[in-house]
C-alpha cells in the first residue's frame, strides 16, 4: 500500500515537475499575491523558483503526501502518546506504557487497598482498647527500600534514554537547522547548498482574503498545517540544531519524540532518524509570545532519493546521496566561528588603539544564529 502510494507520489512528482513550466505559469501569476499575504516573509528562496519544479507539491502548493490516519498527528479523544516512527521514540512509548503507568496503577491500588484495610481493620469499634504499637523495625525498613529500589529500576532505563536523546548525530547524517521567529518558523539545510524555507501557518478559509491560500485537509489539521512543509529523509540519521531569532521557541515534534528549545544565540543539537514515510505534525512548545499558538511544524518524510529531489528543486544540492558533510559546526564565538575569525581578522587590521572590538562589526555572520556577531565578537 505504501509502496505503491510511494511511486504514485513519485510519478505524480516528475509529471508535475515536466508540466510546471507551461501549465503552471499562467494561474501562479493570477494568484501571485497569495504567498505574499503570509505574516512572515517567504522570500527566502531568491535562487530558483522552487514551488513549480518542486516533486513533492504540486503546482498549486497543494501536498503530494497524504496524511495517514492517526499517525503524526493528534486524534480526538484518543488518550495517550502518539505512534512513534523513531528509536527513542518507540523505546520511550513502551517504558511509558509498559513500565511507568503499570507501576503507577499497582502502587495506587496497593496504597489504596493498605488504607482500606487500615481503616476497617483498625476502627473503634473492633479496637475498643487501642493498640500502643509505635515501631516495627521489620516493616520500616521495607517501606523505606521498597521505594528506593523502585525508583533505581526506574532510574536505569530513564538515564538511558536522556542519554539516547542528546546522542550527537552520526556521520553522514543529513542537517536540518530550525530558526524560531516570531511567530514562524524558518529552515536551513547547512550541508545541502544552505537553502531556506520559512513555514507559516495556513489559515482557514473563512480568515483569508479572496484568492489567499487556505488550510485543506489534505494540508493537514487545523492549527497545525503549513504552507511549506520541511522534507526529510526516511532511514538517515537527521541532525537537528535549533536556534531562534528573537525569542526562546522550542521545536517539537511528538511523532519523533523530540522537543528541543530554540535559545537566541545558542545552538542545541540532537539527532533523530525517522523510520518510515509519513507527514507529521508538531507545534512551538515554549510560550513565545501572542501568536505562540500559530507557528505549526509539518515534516513530510520520503525516501531518500525524492528528498534529493526536493532539495535539487529548492535549488540545493546532495553533497553524496545520503551523505551529508560532517564538517563541524562551531558555536557562535567559539575557535574557528565566522565571528572568531572576523574578530581576529579586524583585531590584525586595526592600526590603532582599539577601543572596543565589539564596535568594529564583522561583515559576516556565523551565520548558524542568523544574530549580528557582534554580541559575540568581544567574547
Ligand atoms: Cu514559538
Amino acid at each position: 500500500m505504501r509502496k505503491r502510494f510511494k511511486g504514485l507520489a513519485l510519478a505524480a512528482g516528475v509529471a508535475l515537475a515536466g508540466l510546471s513550466a507551461a501549465s503552471q505559469a499562467a494561474p501562479q501569476g493570477a494568484a501571485a499575491p497569495a504567498g505574499v499575504s503570509n505574516i512572515a516573509p517567504t522570500t527566502a528562496n531568491a535562487t530558483a523558483p522552487a514551488a513549480p519544479a518542486s516533486p513533492l507539491l504540486a503546482q498549486d502548493g497543494a501536498p503530494a503526501t497524504t496524511i495517514e490516519p492517526g499517525i503524526g498527528h493528534p486524534v480526538a479523544g484518543r488518550i495517550g502518546i502518539q505512534p512513534q516512527v523513531t528509536t527513542n521514540g518507540q523505546f520511550a512509548h513502551w517504558f511509558h506504557d509498559s513500565i511507568l503507568v503499570p507501576l503507577i496503577v499497582a502502587i495506587c491500588v496497593f496504597v489504596l487497598l493498605l488504607l482500606l484495610w487500615v481503616v476497617f481493620r483498625f476502627r473503634k469499634a473492633a479496637n475498643p482498647i487501642p493498640s500502643k504499637t509505635s515501631h516495627n523495625t521489620a516493616i520500616e525498613i521495607v517501606w523505606t527500600l521498597a521505594p528506593v529500589v523502585i525508583l533505581v529500576l526506574i532510574a536505569v532505563p530513564s538515564i538511558g534514554l536522556l542519554q539516547a536523546q542528546f546522542k550527537p548525530a552520526p556521520a553522514g547524517a543529513v542537517t536540518l537547522k530550525a530558526i524560531g521567529n516570531q511567530w514562524y518558523w524558518s529552515y536551513q539545510y547547512p550541508d545541502n547548498g544552505g537553502f531556506e524555507v520559512t513555514a507559516n501557518m495556513l489559515k482557514e478559509k473563512d480568515q483569508v482574503a479572496k484568492g489567499e491560500r487556505f488550510r485543506t485537509d489534505a494540508d493537514g489539521p487545523r492549527l497545525l498545517a503549513a504552507d511549506n512543509r520541511i522534507v526529510l529523509p526516511v532511514g538517515v540519521p537527521i541532525r537537528l540544531i535549533t536556534t531562534s531569532q528573537d525569542v526562546i521557541h522550542s521545536w517539537a515534534v511528538p511523532a519523533f519524540w523530540i522537543k528541543l528549545d530554540a535559545v537566541p544565540g545558542r545552538l542545541n543539537e540532537t539527532s533523530f532518524t525517522i523510520k518510515q514515510p509519513g507527514l507529521y505534525f508538531g507545534q512551538c512548545s515554549e510560550l513565545c509570545g501572542a501568536r505562540h499558538a500559530f507557528m505549526p511544524i509539518a515534516v513530510e518524510a520520503v525516501p531518500l532519493a525524492q528528498f534529493a529531489a526536493w532539495v535539487r528543486a529548492k535549488g540545493g544540492t546532495m553533497p553524496t546521496p545520503g551523505k551529508a558533510s560532517d564538517k563541524v559546526i562551531p558555536q557562535p564565538g567559539a575557535e574557528g566561528s565566522a565571528a572568531k575569525q572576523a574578530e581576529g581578522n579586524a583585531a590584525d587590521a586595526a592600526t590603532g588603539p582599539v577601543e572596543n572590538v565589539t564596535t568594529t562589526a564583522p561583515t559576516s555572520s556565523q551565520g548558524a544564529t542568523g544574530n549580528p556577531a557582534t554580541g559575540n565578537a568581544g567574547q
